[in-house]
């Protein structure tokens, strides 16, 4: 059976982490390359995360290229430290000081351009942090969408509740101009896991303790990099998901990662045009969902409600049991 070829773009968190994992032990999936961003932390540190990931699992031969460090328009970026500074917790002391070497010199937007471009209509994008290498990229080649399978967007909101601001998504609001572009431009067929889907179906933390002790080298990589996070803390805070959704625990970018690598894990979905608010005071970075069609859009995307949770709990379980041949 010929694989599942796909490239990961990251702005590699503690959920992209686990996402890249998940993808990684998929047996019919091969990543053509990894992408990377700034978001959870800066590009630099983005970079030597995902190369750590591919380390744990052993699986080094796969190409990381570094994209963009800031937004297309906006000056200032605030990286958030949801996940700790350098997006893994602040708890890795081995950093790797060859690191940058081992990064490819061709930058993210060429490389995906290049990738997609050798394997017309059969690369599936799985996009997990800002949109700004994929604005850049349809910028570079406007053909770029169409030579796409498909695209799998981690980002936005559907029911108007933000989580970094009150109306906005943390990956649409850190580049609102490119989430808007890609949402605009690509008319590839279109996935997206919002940040109340994600919510929607969260798993419980009992399953997470069960998840992050599996004994195996990529379980411990996750207690560890969870260990002194506030986010993967149940006596944190109550937070804005706590608030909207109860408490559970939800790793964001495993859902759109879950739903490119097995079709069945969505059970529901609403098929309608998006838009992304750039000028909103409140709402800037929104997506709405235009399901009454007032914006006369042709292009419809698919708009992730419900899964197979347990189906994404075997995925997550299995991603954790890495090495493969340990
Ligand atoms: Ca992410």
């Amino acid at each position: 059976m010929e694989k599942k070829q796909i490239i990961i773009d990251t702005d590699c968190g503690i959920d992209d982490a686990q996402a890249i994992m998940m993808a990684l032990a998929a047996p019919h999936v091969h990543i053509l390359g990894i992408t990377c961003v700034f978001g959870n932390a800066a590009v630099e540190n983005v970079c030597q995360n995902v190369l750590a990931v591919l380390s744990v699992c052993e699986q080094e031969g796969i190409p990381v290229f570094r994209g963009s460090g800031s937004p297309l328009v906006t000056g200032s970026c605030l990286i958030n430290d949801h996940f700790g500074g350098d997006g893994l917790g602040d708890v890795i002391t081995d950093k790797d000081p060859h690191w940058e070497g081992k990064i490819q010199k061709e930058h993210a937007v060429n490389a995906m351009i290049r990738l997609v471009s050798e394997n017309q209509k059969k690369v599936s994008l799985v996009a997990l942090g800002p949109l700004t290498n994929l604005a850049l990229a349809v910028r570079l080649d406007p053909c770029f969408p169409q030579k796409l399978k498909d695209l799998y967007v981690m980002g936005g909101n559907m029911e108007g509740k933000g989580n970094v601001t009150l109306c906005a998504e943390f990956n649409f609001a850190m580049d609102p101009e490119s989430a808007y572009v890609v949402l605009e431009e690509f008319l590839c067929q279109t996935y997206v896991a919002t940040w109340e889907f994600a919510c929607r179906n969260m798993l419980t933390w009992e399953f997470f303790e069960e998840l992050i002790n599996q004994d195996a080298t990529a379980a411990r990589f996750m207690k560890t990099i969870t260990s002194r996070c506030s986010a993967y803390s149940k006596e944190s805070l109550k937070n804005k998901r706590d608030i909207y959704f109860g408490a559970g625990f939800v790793s964001y970018d495993s859902y759109a990662m879950a739903a490119c690598i097995d079709s069945s894990v969505i059970t529901e979905s609403i098929e309608c045009p998006v838009a992304v608010e750039l000028q909103g005071v409140i709402s800037r970075g929104m997506m709405t969902l235009d399901r009454t069609k007032e914006l006369k859009k042709s292009h419809s995307v698919c708009v992730f409600t419900t899964c197979d949770v347990v189906r994404v709990g075997q995925l997550l379980m299995g991603s954790l049991r890495q090495p493969i041949n340990q």
